[in-house]
């Protein structure tokens, strides 16, 4: 591997190939308040990723904005098969000009940073040569400027400073060592590891951003998942490899299962943001949550299963989520206001009580306190619960992705569940989402042809 060879490829295009609106219309100049929304390979269709933004009025087509492969400054796809565009988004200042920049991750390509200015996002992207490329956007230094980290397949790779619009090529920072473990050939055919996400947030209460990587196991047989996650300290120095918070953890053990994802927030509020992973497999729904402190992320987790968590005990199943894969994705934000992240957790596979129907989902939110999720504010919403559109079904697959968006000032939270057919998006008050006043976005809205949809993972929810 030679640091030298950076691939990055400047796009610019000339008047006229405006592909976004302006955030500035709406007069914020920030996507902290954002929504992302992924969408897959559609048919005929490169994929696209839609951003939509925050208004008095809440999120709306008016105030959006879509990314689409080929068209505009976005680079058409190397490959026309390729599945993902908007697999993961980060966001933030990267070179120091006020206005925030956009990165769009893509699977099995490189991430692709749409620049800001004055007038919003420009008609300028660079092409950030790791490809399948997970995002993340954090001041590891401490020096008050933000940086963007990328996790590739077999490397985390920190760009220092991005000077103007220029690629930042020599000061990169490829973190060596075992932050992944590559090759494994323990327990059958598991080969190497692949990267599943990209987390950064101030696990420690300096006021410097660190790092979370996660990923799972490729094996090449029917072998069950199993997947790992390491923890990145920062400095003056910037970022190093600190330690696996778990590895080869996977549903053999008795207290453990897979990952399939994970999400950061400062859930007990103690200044130091904590992990919370979501636990797959059929019998072990819940979160972990590993507290932040001065060290990192907790090497003890805590473990929230369905009780914890203010969800009912199935009197057939017990602890189980009637359903595989229980706790299948997590997001963590103080949506209520109230200074302690909230979780929201979706459970795409869950059936009804009495099995009539495969897949119809539902999602979960949980708020925070000083003591962790308060299983007392536990709401269960899914397509029964009133004001949410759509009719319980085969495969709907409620909750197949949420994310959380915080609350600011007078301005609510929200939590948006997507499902096979579209993207719900509710209010999150003091008391938790209120399903009545839910919106939603049709697949036709988010220019998606949901025939084809891989339904588990379609839609690709971020903040
Ligand atoms: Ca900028
Ligand atoms: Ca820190
Ligand atoms: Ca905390
Ligand atoms: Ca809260």
């Amino acid at each position: 591997m030679c640091p030298a060879v950076a691939v990055l490829a400047v796009t610019a295009l000339g008047p006229g190939s405006a592909a976004a609106d302006s955030w500035h219309g709406l007069g914020h100049d920030s996507y902290d308040r954002s929504l992302f929304i992924g969408v897959p390979t559609a048919s005929g269709s490169p994929g696209s990723a839609v951003v939509l933004d925050d208004s008095l009025f809440g999120y709306s087509l008016r105030n959006s904005t879509t990314y689409t492969r080929g068209e505009g400054v976005i680079p058409a796809p190397d490959d026309p098969y390729a599945e993902f565009f908007g697999t993961a988004f980060a966001h933030g200042d990267l070179d120091g000009d006020g206005h925030p920049e956009l990165v769009v991750g893509v699977k099995d390509e490189s991430p692709v940073v749409i620049w800001g200015s004055p007038q919003g996002a420009a008609d300028e992207v660079l092409t950030i040569g790791v490809p399948n490329g997970y995002p993340a956007v954090g001041d590891f230094d401490g020096d008050g400027r933000q940086q963007l980290a990328v996790l590739g397949q077999d490397e985390l790779t920190v760009y220092e400073t991005f000077d103007g619009r220029e690629a930042p090529a020599a000061e990169r920072v490829i973190v060596d060592g075992a932050r992944m473990p590559a090759h494994w050939g323990e327990w059958g055919e598991w080969t190497r590891s692949s990267p599943r996400g990209l987390i950064a947030a101030d696990f420690t209460g300096d006021g410097r951003d660190e790092l979370v990587a996660h990923g799972a196991y490729a094996s090449g047989g029917d072998l069950p998942p199993m997947s790992w996650a390491s923890y990145f300290s920062g400095g003056e120095d910037g970022i190093a490899f600190d330690r696996y918070l778990y590895e080869k953890q996977g549903c053999h053990e008795p207290e453990g299962c897979y990952v399939h994802s994970a999400a950061a927030g400062d859930v007990n509020g103690d200044g130091a943001a904590d992990l919370v992973t979501a636990i797959g497999g059929i019998d072990r729904p819940g979160v972990d949550v590993y507290y932040g402190g001065s060290g990192g992320p907790a090497d003890e987790r805590e473990r929230f299963g369905r009780t914890a968590l203010g969800l009912p005990v199935d009197e057939v199943v017990g602890e189980t989520a009637r359903g595989d894969e229980g706790g299948w994705v997590v997001s963590v934000s103080d949506a209520t206001g109230d200074g302690y992240a909230d979780l929201a957790l979706g459970i795409p596979a869950r059936m009804p009580a009495d099995f009539s129907l495969y897949a119809v989902g539902q999602a979960v939110f949980v708020p925070g306190s000083a003591t962790g999720f308060d299983p007392s504010g536990t709401r269960e919403i899914d397509l029964d619960t009133p004001g949410i559109p759509g009719t319980p079904d085969d495969q709907t697959w409620f909750g197949q992705d949420v994310q959380l968006i915080p609350a600011d000032g007078l301005r609510p939270g929200w939590l948006a569940v997507s499902t096979r057919d579209g993207v719900v998006v509710l209010p999150v008050f003091r008391g938790g989402p209120v399903p009545r006043l839910a919106r939603s976005f049709s697949a036709e809205d988010l220019h998606a042809d949901d025939s084809d949809f891989h339904a588990r993972d379609g839609y690709n929810l971020s903040s």
